[in-house]
């Protein structure tokens, strides 16, 4: 039961925003709920904002009542922190409707969107202009330019594009005081002070609202060539990534590796995209070329390099796209594992990385552990070997109770997991972010003075603690 001055900050929001963008009844499990459908919250109110000016005031007024706020984009995030706690007492503040694209600088490379348009629509915006916009993850058709911010998504081309935070120059912020930050500049060079654009990227939610954001386009590549690999080890496949490094050079725009459980999960639940060669190898490898020159040179360089695999033996067998089509359906396949590993069950994800060079080890040392300590566990390793982030994720031995497995395991399981990530120098999130997930291990895994340094940070630009509690830092 909202207290008098949640009743007072509600009036305010209605006639900051109107009765329509101001919810507290219905249906709103598509806010309150997360996406992997592990955490339902209840919000105060779910407001929608149709302007930064709105969001601004919407800010100043939870400010006013201490009241705290949660941003939300397309709701896609894995690591539940978009969504609100339980207690029903925080705003959720959805940046759907601030899904405009504002301006395209063809001759300056840049597109500057707001926070809430849909990746795949900035994908389009671009296309439609001729350029190409190349952050590419599975949840394009629904996630948000804001949360891939919020969150410094990487996706499937990381390896040519780099990240979200690399593909930013400029961004509109909200703070938590409700002023806003006029950042949206398209200078590829600007050394006044600090850049606090890039404080903002990938605080989930903690620092700021993101409002608008000026993004890199490039022109669109002449020849995309695409091919699908059996590999014998993730040392193979780690020694084809040097061979297609070394062969294709900047060409190399994607390079997924798959295990044989998850391409199973996926024939399974889809057997409708007939994976190949998944049962031929422990791995398969997809890898992509673009290149700026013509489709017949390229695809003659592309062919050598897999011939010399072949030659090698770090590739068994190989299929190569011959048509847009073909390729799309390859990274189809990749990208369905997600939403089989979810229609097979409750699970437990990882986006771990550790340097490039240790792969095989970390992957032999660390299969070896969870199958000695927890009995008949599934192992759904894949991810952007390019770029050593693996999604090393494990689902509940076939047939048990998910839900008392991941009640009974999913500690411990982190932990294995954790502490073989440490031991092999990696990071324990190297995609999905922090959230509320992995907010209690952090301290275990972040350097004490850097987590210090991000205290202080968080006291000093949201002193309230308004902005997104609970998550990245407790
Ligand atoms: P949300 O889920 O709404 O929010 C995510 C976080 O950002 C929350 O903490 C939220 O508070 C904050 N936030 C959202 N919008 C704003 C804003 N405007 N200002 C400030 N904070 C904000 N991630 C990857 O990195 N790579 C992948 O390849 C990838 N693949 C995925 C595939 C699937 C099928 C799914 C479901 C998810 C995947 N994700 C991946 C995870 C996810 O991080 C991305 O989908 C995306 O970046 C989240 O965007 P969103 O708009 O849905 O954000
Ligand atoms: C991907 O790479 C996403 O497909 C999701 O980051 C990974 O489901 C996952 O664990
Ligand atoms: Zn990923």
């Amino acid at each position: 039961m909202p207290n008098a001055t949640s009743l007072d900050l509600l009036i305010t929001l209605r006639e900051v925003l109107g009765e329509a963008h101001v919810l507290t009844e219905g249906d709103l499990s598509a806010y309150e709920q997360d996406w992997r459908k592990r955490t339902r919250g209840k919000a105060l109110a779910v407001v929608r904002p149709g302007s930064t000016q709105q969001v601004a005031e919407v800010v100043k007024a939870c400010a006013q009542a201490h009241v705290s706020l949660v941003p939300q984009g397309g709701n896609t995030g894995l690591v539940v922190g978009g969504i609100p706690d339980a207690t029903g007492t925080q705003v959720l503040l959805s940046l759907q409707r601030m899904n405009a694209v504002r301006s395209l600088d063809a001759d300056n490379l840049t597109l500057t969107v707001e926070a809430g348009c849909v990746l795949q629509h900035v994908q389009e915006a671009a296309a439609q202009a001729g350029l190409l916009f190349p952050l590419s993850l599975g949840a394009e058709g629904s996630c948000t330019i804001g949360g891939n911010l919020a969150t410094n998504a990487g996706g499937t081309q990381v390896l040519r594009y780099g990240n979200a935070r690399e593909l930013c120059l400029g961004l509109e912020v909200v703070t938590a005081q409700g002023e806003v930050m006029h950042g949206l500049s398209g200078l590829r060079k600007d050394n006044t002070g600090y850049d606090l654009r890039h404080l903002m990227i990938g605080s989930e939610g903690t620092l700021g609202i993101i409002t608008a954001a000026t993004m890199k386009l490039y022109p669109l590549p002449a020849a995309n060539l695409t091919a699908w690999a059996a590999v014998p080890s993730v040392a193979h496949a780690v020694r084809l990534l040097g061979l297609a490094q070394q062969h294709l050079g900047a060409g190399l725009t994607g390079f997924e590796m798959m295990g044989q459980f998850a391409l199973r999960l996926v024939d399974k639940h889809y057997p409708q995209l007939r994976v190949p060669l998944w049962q031929e190898a422990p791995y398969c490898v997809l890898l992509e070329n673009s290149d700026y020159e013509s489709e017949a040179h390229a695809r003659e360089r592309f062919e050598h390099l897999l011939e010399i695999a072949l030659e090698e033996g770090c590739v068994s067998d190989a299929v190569v796209a011959e048509s847009l089509g073909q390729a799309r359906n390859l990274w189809h396949i990749r990208e369905s594992i997600t939403l089989a590993q979810a229609e097979e069950g409750l699970n437990i994800k990882h986006d771990i990385s550790v340097p490039i060079s240790v792969i095989p080890d970390f992957v032999d040392a660390t299969d070896a552990l969870l199958a000695r300590e927890v009995a008949g566990v599934r192992l759904v390793n894949f991810g952007h070997l390019g770029d050593g982030n693996l999604h090393y994720n494990v689902q509940a031995p076939e047939g048990c109770d998910t839900a008392a497995f991941l009640r009974d395991y999913e500690a411990l399981v982190n932990h294995l997991v954790y502490q073989s990530v440490k031991r092999f120098g990696g990071s324990i999130s190297a995609e999905h972010g922090v959230g509320s997930m992995k907010v209690g291990c952090l301290p275990d895994y972040k350097d004490p003075v850097a987590l210090a340094m991000m205290r202080r940070i968080k006291d000093a630009l949201d002193p309230q603690g308004l902005l997104n509690p609970g998550r990245v830092l407790d």
